[in-house]
């Protein structure tokens, strides 16, 4: 009670002063005593550059929504520093944490309350570590506690190239090597590159794995998002030993790689499920310009590269006429033109700062910051950027056992996002 007064007032106030600036506003709203009183003061959009083209958005508020801002007060500390390349975490039962180091390939567990890290967990699988690859993100099987198991993306090496895989293995009981380590998964075609590997993976509801892949960046390559028979630029389905799932949508297509839950996706480096609907929502890499996050439903073509928002890193438009919208191909929820970078992201469902319930937080390459986005009713209403003064490549953001939110920046330093 004493917490919803508090945020009261402070609206109140927020109200008050807005009223004076003459700054727009939506309202409150209390469903319950239980509810916390959200600020809905809007700022203008955080986003002030020129966009790389003067493509419109599909609806209003898909591109620039009204900045918000964090009233908690909040700080993010470096509790460790000096990893190697940092690209996926997934917290223990103990509240420790499991990271993955993106080109050394192996693991290293950081105990988040004293900032030590242990020494590097060997026995997975080579890496290709060349360009984007590596080892990338990781997941713990649901049933950790009992049986140690962890699951992981990589870009596997091979003749003629490499291509996204999924491995599988067991945390020695002195945590220093991976047992039994298994490839369950291979997003096929090989091909010899060095870029867009996806990589995120997290499990669903039935204890099956949603896996991204990319669409390795080249032109050769790109139309292959659309393509159902082949695992580039898709989200799959697959069971714990790498099987397309039961019930996936092109299971009946002779036609098409049964593993595939959605396609046309270009490199999706970020996968959550709402805490509100329960969807899976991705973070994916557009060109220049046309990062996006989609509600990610099975069957459903999101797009790549036949619709973007975005343009070709060195100018020229993408299709011919370039288009950004047309029927049966999904529109994303949100886009950002210029670009986020988008990496891991999180929906906080934390209650040390109230008003950040549900949102979604997103790790920021390029541009060097947090995006934290507040989402009403699967849209977008406010946009703010964390620690932007940072100057950091944030690579994955995830949720600790604490309710704290941790980021991994490419540069080897984990912050702990708090209230002050
Ligand atoms: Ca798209």
């Amino acid at each position: 009670m004493k917490k919803q007064l508090t945020s009261a007032l402070v609206y109140a106030t927020a109200t008050a002063f807005i009223s004076c600036s003459g700054t727009n506003h939506n309202g409150t709203e209390i469903k319950d005593s239980s509810t916390i009183v959200q600020d809905t003061t809007k700022y203008p959009p955080v986003e002030t550059g020129k966009a790389n083209t003067d493509y419109k958005p599909a609806f209003e508020g898909q591109t620039r929504i009204a900045g918000v801002k964090t009233k908690t007060p909040y700080e993010g500390k470096v509790i460790a520093q000096g990893l190697k390349n940092p690209w996926g975490a997934a917290v223990l039962p103990d509240g420790r944490i499991l990271v993955t180091q993106q080109r050394e390939g192996n693991l290293i567990i950081l105990d988040p309350t004293t900032g030590s890290v242990s020494a590097p967990i060997t026995g997975l699988p080579k890496v290709d570590s060349d360009g984007q690859g590596g080892l990338l993100g990781l997941t713990l099987d649901p049933d950790f506690a009992s049986n140690r198991m962890v699951y992981w993306v990589f870009s596997e090496p091979v003749t003629g190239g490499n291509h996204t895989a999924v491995g599988k293995g067991k945390l020695s009981a002195d945590e220093k090597t991976i047992e039994g380590a298994t490839v369950i998964y291979q997003a096929l075609p090989t091909y010899k590159g060095k870029l867009h590997y996806g990589g995120r993976i997290i499990f669903d509801k039935e204890g099956n794995l949603f896996v991204s892949t990319g669409e390795r960046s080249d032109k050769e390559t790109r139309p292959q998002a659309q393509h159902l028979n082949s695992a580039l630029g898709k989200i799959v389905r697959i069971t714990k030993d790498g099987k397309a799932a039961s019930g996936n949508p092109f299971a009946n297509n002779k036609d098409a790689k049964p593993e595939i839950y959605s396609y046309g996706h270009r490199n999706t480096q970020g996968l959550a499920f709402n805490p509100v609907t329960g969807d899976l929502w991705n973070s994916e890499f557009g060109p220049r310009g046309g990062d996006e996050i989609n509600i990610v439903k099975p069957s459903l073509n999101y797009g790549w590269p036949t619709i973007t928002y975005g343009i070709e890193y060195g100018g020229p438009a993408i299709g011919n006429p370039p288009i950004q919208q047309k029927d049966g191909l999904e529109q994303p929820v949100y886009y950002w033109d210029p670009v986020l970078s988008p990496g891991g992201m999180v929906f906080y469902t934390g209650s040390n700062i109230p008003e950040w319930k549900n949102n979604l937080f997103i790790g920021g390459l390029s541009s060097m910051h947090i995006a934290r986005l507040v989402i009403e009713n699967n849209k977008v209403v406010g946009e703010e950027r964390i620690l932007a003064s940072e100057g950091e490549r944030f690579r994955d953001v995830i949720q600790g056992k604490d309710g704290a939110l941790y980021a991994f920046t490419d540069g080897g330093k984990v912050y702990k996002i708090d209230k002050k």
